[in-house]
């Protein structure tokens, strides 16, 4: 078992998030990688822009990353023991390339209620000042805040979700060795920079872990059972990868990934790139 101690539990919930945590070994990041980047070059249209959600579907390599048993202890310890995978996102920055993350909260418009959830966001790259790590506003997960949509360039939230305001000196970077992981409370608000290194930046996150307690208020999410039981049945459960990038497999996460579209889209009359 590798649950969290008392001190990190604590920390997490004072600061509303925890980092770094080791999860993975030097050989599962380069599979995972190489799963990655194999999809891209056979079917990139299935792992880009609003396809970069839910690759866990269709790879068994990110799949196991989802429910490592490691990772899940972590994740047990904050949100009870019958956990659910709600959603993985793949949050890439290629070398010269512009996009950033403004500052957020992923609550305000996820639409999972209550905030009985957690996000782990699973280097597999090194995450650095440099190459636009994650940067995270310490004990601002006490309230929900105002966001400014701003569908700006360059921003890889749908909508260029912004809390405005945020206090630069109080902001701390979340620096991360390849196979390392942080995980951020629903309300933490965080965002990060652009990628000024010759390699690319890639954070596989599960976004998020949610209890059989959460509900989607704004629309429809099938979920995995990662642990447990689900005894409340709020969503679909669906199944585990069969084979990398199979054809029914590839089907589910369309139909999920539009599921989300309408969630993140939700009363927009515009649409962003995701
Ligand atoms: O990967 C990033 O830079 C941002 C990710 C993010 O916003 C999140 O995991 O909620």
């Amino acid at each position: 078992m590798a649950n969290l101690n008392s001190n990190q539990l604590k920390e997490y919930q004072d600061q509303g998030y925890l980092a770094p945590i080791d999860i993975l070994s030097k050989e599962e990041v380069k599979e995972a990688r190489d799963e990655i980047e194999l999809i891209e070059k056979e079917m990139p249209d299935e792992i880009d822009k609003s396809e970069r959600y839910n690759a866990h579907l269709i790879s068994p390599k990110l799949d196991a990353i989802v429910h490592n048993s490691k990772l899940l202890d972590a994740v047990e310890s904050i949100i009870g023991k019958n956990i659910l995978v709600c959603g993985t996102t793949l949050f890439i920055k290629n070398p010269n390339q512009e996009g950033f993350v403004s500052y957020h909260q992923d609550a305000k418009y996820i639409g999972l209620e209550p905030h009985n959830w957690v996000t782990a966001w699973v280097a597999l790259t090194d995450s650095n000042e440099e190459n636009g790590c994650m940067k995270m506003w310490p004990k601002s997960h006490i309230e929900i805040k105002d966001h400014d949509e701003k569908f700006n360039e360059g921003n890889l939230l749908t909508r260029g979700q912004t809390v405005n305001d945020v206090p630069d000196d109080e902001v701390k970077s979340v620096e991360l060795v390849a196979g390392q992981m942080s995980l951020h409370h629903p309300r933490i608000v965080h965002g990060s920079g652009i990628n000024k290194s010759n390699d690319r930046r890639i954070g596989f996150v599960i976004q998020s872990y949610i209890g059989t307690n959460v509900k989607q208020v704004l629309g429809k999410n099938s979920v995995q059972l990662a642990r447990g039981v689900d005894e409340f049945h709020h969503h679909e459960i669906i199944q585990r990868p069969k084979s990398l990038m199979n054809k029914e497999d590839l089907m589910i996460k369309k139909r999920e990934n539009q599921y989300l579209q309408d969630i993140f889209y939700k009363g927009s009359e515009k649409k962003g790139t995701y």
